[in-house]
């Protein structure tokens, strides 16, 4: 049943926090205070048992604040960690068994990048659909050009939450809203100036405001 994502969907990857200078921890917590609800540990580094020890100290601040928190690419570590959900590429593991794993309550993403792989990720157990590069991003090489627009008003048309992802940054992300999406993924434009907890009061004050989800009802966070 779908379910309605919070407007801002802030992602805490560590290698734009170590090129940043701030730890994760720190960026998660500054995140929740400044109301982000919807958050996401991306750590392609390290060991498991780093990622895992990271995991559980970022769920833990999510749970306080009652926020949620998703785990890129591992299943395992949001099982073990209590984490609300798991967020899966193109070349992660696929769906189904995640969701087998995770049960039908937590959050299962999965980033697509062309029309094709929308329509494939639609007919699969997801919570929601990322959609990107929307624009221009330097954070992470997904091999394919700025999609724009176009490709998350296809996604929104599936009727599945669609949350837009790369070179969103404060001045476009409404625009992102307003072509269907339910949410912006956003990374290193948390970390513009020197204060993301006010960068994220500044998102939250520019997007529409936490809607339930006009079928279900179902907000993503109660
Ligand atoms: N997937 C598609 S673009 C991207 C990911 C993980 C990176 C987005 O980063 P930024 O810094 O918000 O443009
Ligand atoms: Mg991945």
């Amino acid at each position: 049943m779908p379910i309605a994502l919070p407007p801002l969907y802030a992602i805490i990857d560590t290698a734009v926090c170590r090129q940043r200078g701030v730890t994760p921890v720190l960026l998660a917590a500054a995140c929740l205070r400044g109301g982000a609800r919807l958050l996401q540990l991306r750590c392609k580094e390290g060991s498991s048992a780093t990622v895992l020890a990271l995991a559980s100290k970022i769920q833990a601040l999510a749970w306080t604040h009652g926020g949620r928190l998703v785990i890129n690419d591992r299943a395992d570590i949001a099982m073990m960690t209590g984490a609300g959900g798991v967020h899966v590429g193109q070349d992660d593991l696929p769906v189904a068994d995640v969701r087998r794993l995770v049960g039908p309550e937590a959050l299962v993403g999965r980033s697509t990048h062309t029309r094709e792989q929308v329509d494939q990720a639609a007919q699969e157990a997801v919570t929601y659909i990322a959609v990107g590069p929307v624009f221009g991003t330097a954070t992470k090489d997904t091999g394919y050009t700025a999609r724009g627009l176009d490709l998350v008003r296809h996604g929104a048309a599936t009727g599945l939450p669609v949350v837009g992802i790369g070179g969103i940054t404060l001045d476009n992300a409404a625009a992102v809203l307003a072509a269907g999406a339910s949410s912006v993924a956003v990374i290193s434009d948390l970390l513009t100036g020197a204060d993301p907890e006010r960068r994220v009061r500044m998102f939250l004050a520019r997007l529409p405001p936490f809607l339930r989800h006009p079928r279900s009802g179902r907000r993503v966070v109660d």
